[in-house]
């Protein structure tokens, strides 16, 4: 019962979409060009209206490019001859970046559903004049075939995208000059990120998974506190992901808003503890508390669950029970990364019953300094001066940025570990932006302001020059074709955990100073 009352606060915060047309600026050939990212590069092939006209006798193709990424409904025109004899075949293949457009989708192999890949086959017995596909899309690009019709002409013309968010862009001042143009680059593609996942929740991508996730969702609200400021977006997802717990009170990972709200029934350990955090920054940048003492108790019971794989020497102990998340990275052991994020967690949650006026939550503060207490004995090298994860005890970014975050050493012995990290050939790096976020919250955190904006600056600055328009979902600079799902075309090209550079970015007044490069 108490389920359904949330999940319908949570549909009365539904919001109405902003809807902008958008047009192509240009027609394109796509080429092969190993400098290229991926290596495709997209050749300049004249006005757009050149392409629209194009008369199509058989098979032929064009490729539009919008000169910015768009999530909407695609329409156009067509005008045919009267004695048609044959139905029209069109394929339409969108794409985020040059690949999906330069590769052929039939030697997909990756891990994740083929649908994902953006293509859509119209068959028409009788062309109408307008065509407006049904499904949303998220691209730049888009390539339209004829396949094989018979021998008449078609006219194709009047491209235009229905743009749809619930991002108010005008809400939001450009970064002062007093920043770098750089930097001013990549505060607009983080918002550009961030606006094209805000739909009627945040969507982890509109590409692809186009559903809410907790972890993804604590960093679109940390940008959006500090930019689009939609509250209400915010609150419907935690209202969500509240109505959404089950029998046990555990809230899901991941969600998706049709046909009905459900759990996607994916459970990752480091995500539940981030309920908590979540909570307590929406009610610190809405003002609204009173939401937080009605989700106070789901807070408290996500750490109460997460409590139950912490052993009685206050250790984490991975049971093989949970998804443990954290990075994409395959080799990393996760479990001092873990140990962090429960203690940053429980702190995050003892500063929320504070400022809602609890009484004080002993079983919290005794849980904080068992895990510290335990994490200094058992996982930090006091000869390295680092922490270690896993009974190879390993080496990690990962590990030093969530024992930075839980604030188990004091500021000078955490930036000492950061380092120490750092410097280590053989520790393991972060395979994308999630944990690159982290790590730069932990250079800050440790009074590292210097280092944290020359990564920033290095890391989201690497895929502006390859031409972001919106940045990545996983991104090793190193290693173009990276991806978890073993294809680099279902990559996500705009994913909103990589928008953070805008959080970190907006909170200063003017230019943070950034090391050489
Ligand atoms: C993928 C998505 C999502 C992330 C999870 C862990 O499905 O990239 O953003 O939160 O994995």
């Amino acid at each position: 019962m108490l389920q359904n009352i949330l999940i319908d606060k949570a549909e009365t915060l539904k919001p109405e979409l902003f809807k902008h047309i958008v047009k192509p600026s240009r027609a394109v050939h796509v080429t092969r060009d190993a400098e290229a990212f991926q290596g495709w590069r997209m050749l300049d092939a004249g006005s757009p209206e050149d392409a629209y006209v194009k008369i199509w006798d058989r098979s032929d193709e064009i490729i539009l490019d919008f000169c910015q990424y768009c999530v909407g409904y695609l329409s156009f025109e067509i005008e045919s001859e009267v004695n048609v004899d044959c139905p029209l075949r069109l394929k339409i293949i969108l794409g985020e970046v040059p690949a999906e457009i330069g590769e052929d989708f039939s030697g997909y192999n990756g891990s994740l559903g083929r649908a994902w890949l953006q293509e859509e086959i119209l068959v028409l017995d009788d062309p109408p004049e307008k065509v407006r596909l049904p499904r949303r899309y998220a691209f730049r690009y888009v390539k339209i075939s004829a396949e094989y019709n018979s021998r008449y002409y078609i006219k194709i013309k009047n491209i235009q995208c229905e743009t749809v968010t619930s991002a108010d862009m005008t809400a939001v001042a450009a970064l002062p000059e007093s920043f770098s143009v750089e930097l001013r680059q990549i505060d607009r593609i983080s918002l550009d990120t961030l606006k094209n996942c805000m739909q009627t929740v945040f969507e982890d991508g509109p590409k692809r998974d186009r559903r809410l996730w907790l972890g993804d969702f604590r960093l679109q609200a940390l940008v959006n506190y500090q930019s689009f400021k939609n509250f209400d977006l915010c609150k419907r997802c935690l209202y969500l992901f509240a109505g959404l717990a089950d029998e046990n009170g555990l809230v899901p990972s991941c969600l998706f808003e049709r046909p009905q709200p459900h759990s996607g029934k994916s459970q990752i350990y480091d995500y539940t503890a981030l309920f908590a955090p979540s909570l307590l920054e929406y009610a610190q940048a809405s003002g609204d508390w009173a939401t937080a003492a009605e989700l106070w108790p789901v807070a408290e019971r996500q750490l109460r669950i997460v409590l139950k794989e912490v052993d009685g020497d206050g250790l984490f102990q991975d049971n093989k029970k949970w998804w443990l998340f954290i990075d994409w990275s395959p080799q990393l052991d996760k479990q001092t990364a873990e140990q962090g994020v429960v203690i940053f967690s429980l702190k995050k949650a003892l500063e929320l019953s504070k400022a809602l006026g609890r009484e004080p939550e002993t079983w919290i503060k005794d849980a904080i300094v068992k895990m510290s207490d335990a994490a200094l004995k058992h996982l930090f090298d006091q000869e390295k001066r680092v922490f270690v994860s896993g009974r190879d005890r390993q080496v990690s970014w990962a590990s030093q940025a969530w024992m930075t975050l839980a604030g188990v050493l004091p500021s000078a012995g955490a930036a000492e570990a950061i380092s120490t990290a750092a410097n280590t050939p053989d520790a393991v790096k972060p395979a994308g932006p999630y944990l690159y976020h982290y790590i730069v919250e932990a250079m800050l955190a440790a009074g590292m302001e210097k280092d944290a904006y020359a990564l920033l600056e290095q890391y989201w600055g690497a895929m502006v020059r390859l031409g972001a328009d919106t940045f990545w979902e996983v991104f090793d600079p190193q290693d173009q074709y990276l991806s978890p799902y073993k294809s680099h075309i279902i990559n996500s090209y705009c994913h909103a955990w990589s928008c953070t550079p805008a959080y970190f970015l907006r909170r200063q007044k003017s230019q943070p100073f950034c090391a050489e490069r």
